[in-house]
């Protein structure tokens, strides 16, 4: 299987998942830490109050902040040539408006890129992966605040100036159509409307959350900028959530309403990064929402010069729409309607590798940047049997969807830079704050309740991908 020679074959982390050590090292709390435990039936819940009696999973993680030299030197036995990990936004400004960056946050990812470097990693790291500091949402209401651009602008140049030379490819928002058009809006935003509501469906006020999205892409473009200017050697890149919808049947609304669902969720935010400009289907829902948008003289031009270089995304599954279900319905628009030709994890997430491919083209033929999957990965109940994880079922999710990458590449001329699968190490899930959803290549003993050694275990998933990488691709 020829992939190209300076392949990124790798596997990816976040801050706010694996760390832990919340308040450990200068940390300041993030929106992050405010989020509980929920389930597979059970929405995690935002709290204001950490006192509470409340299992926060992202104060212990899996202790990557602790047993980050033990884990990386995992990742290099593995062979992985990229890890993509983040930094916590709350341990380098506690607080985001702090006069002074923490010095200890910043030694501390001194020593995991250059550990990174010395085991021929080359780290891809986040500078936003959803999370922010606390602070910034009691004191600004997030990202609704303009004066958040040039916080995360000086927290960006911190970061480019002190991982100058260390680190080159960089990513600014994590899924960020996902963390501000659906769900999260917190996360993406730091609005406190949607603070007060709940984690995954708080609606807010349109207008603040369109206008906090705006100065989301400034802060995105600008740093872009000011990553060239400090090093001009920094690729940097955007994140978008790219789960595939197809129309439920050949009904033309369907078909319409899937091209209509696509636009928004996975155009919009992707076109205002790559192309620098809001594309007309954007301008013409947010009039007919009823939303304008507060903007100053020079924001055209400063999106117009801040245009990233590559393009990243997340690849889970795909989905069915129907017109009647309407674009209105957020848990629509989440989850979709079943696709009868596929299989679902255990977590109801459909198995489509051929809609990574379908993706590919899609996005490649749209943008004519060079893309990187950044994401893609089986969440599973792994059993740990005298010593071994047997995780057979998650080599044939990435077995086919290494195939699908590869066909793109190769039979329709894809320019793609890399793959880190989701993820390198058990972390807490994203979505349900649960432990028990395991993506890793490495298993980690801990549970839901936070009980557990943290012994690193690798799994057969890991000594496969070890191969597919020695042999770039053709073992797979
Ligand atoms: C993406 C996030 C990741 C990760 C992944 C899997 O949305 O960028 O942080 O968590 O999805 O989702 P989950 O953890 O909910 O299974």
């Amino acid at each position: 299987m020829p992939f190209p020679t300076d392949f990124l074959w790798g596997a990816a982390l976040a801050a706010n998942q694996c760390e832990g050590a919340w308040n450990e090292g200068g940390k300041g709390p993030s929106v992050a830490d405010h989020l509980t435990a929920g389930s597979r039936t059970q929405p995690r819940r935002f709290v204001e109050d950490l006192d509470l009696d409340d299992y926060f999973p992202s104060h212990t993680g899996v202790d990557f902040y602790h047993r980050f030299e033990e884990d990386i030197a995992l990742f290099g036995q593995i062979g992985l040539k990229c890890l993509r990990l983040s930094i916590a936004w709350s341990r380098i400004f506690p607080n985001g408006d702090d006069a002074q960056p923490n010095e200890e946050g910043l030694a501390f990812y001194d020593r995991v890129f250059t550990l990174c470097r010395e085991n021929n990693i080359t780290p891809l790291v986040t500078l936003s992966h959803f999370e922010m500091p606390y602070h910034l949402v009691t004191a600004y209401n997030g990202f609704a605040d303009r004066r958040v651009i040039d916080l995360f602008v000086r927290y960006a140049e911190t970061c480019f100036t002190r991982y100058r030379g260390l680190v080159t490819h960089w990513l600014t928002f994590n899924e960020i159509n996902f963390g501000t058009l659906s769900a999260g809006r917190l996360i993406g935003l730091g609005l406190r409307s949607a603070a007060q509501a709940d984690y995954f469906f708080g609606t807010g006020d349109e207008t603040e959350q369109y206008q906090a999205l705006h100065h989301v892409f400034l802060a995105s473009a600008k740093a872009v900028i000011a990553g060239h200017r400090i090093d001009s050697a920094n690729q940097i890149g955007c994140m978008i959530a790219n789960g595939l919808s197809y129309p439920l049947t050949p009904q033309p609304e369907d078909v319409l309403a899937t091209q209509q669902r696509t636009d928004w969720f996975n155009h919009f935010c992707g076109d205002v990064h790559v192309r620098g400009a809001y594309p007309s289907f954007a301008k013409a829902k947010l009039a007919k929402m009823g939303v304008t948008l507060d903007l100053a003289s020079e924001d055209e031009a400063t999106l117009l010069a801040g245009k990233v270089d590559f393009y990243s995304f997340s690849y889970y599954s795909s989905s069915c729409l129907a017109a009647e279900a309407g674009e209105t319905s957020e848990a629509n628009l989440l989850a979709g309607q079943k696709n009868p030709y596929l299989e679902t994890s255990a977590w109801g997430w459909q198995i489509d590798p051929i809609g990574l491919r379908v993706t590919l083209n899609r996005l490649y033929q749209r943008y004519q940047v060079p893309l990187l999957v950044v994401e893609n990965g089986l969440g599973a109940v792994d059993e740990l049997k005298n010593g071994v994880v047997d995780d057979l079922y998650r080599i044939d999710y990435l077995r086919v969807h290494i195939k699908a990458m590869h066909d793109a590449i190769v039979e329709d001329g894809v320019d793609l830079m890399g793959y880190t699968m989701w993820t390198a190490l058990d972390l807490i899930s994203a979505g349900t704050g649960e432990m028990a959803k395991r993506y890793g290549l490495i298993y980690v003993d801990r549970d839901d309740s936070g009980h557990g050694s943290l012994a690193r275990t690798p799994k057969a998933s890991a000594a496969w991908y070890s191969d597919v990488i020695a042999t770039n691709g053709a073992s797979a």
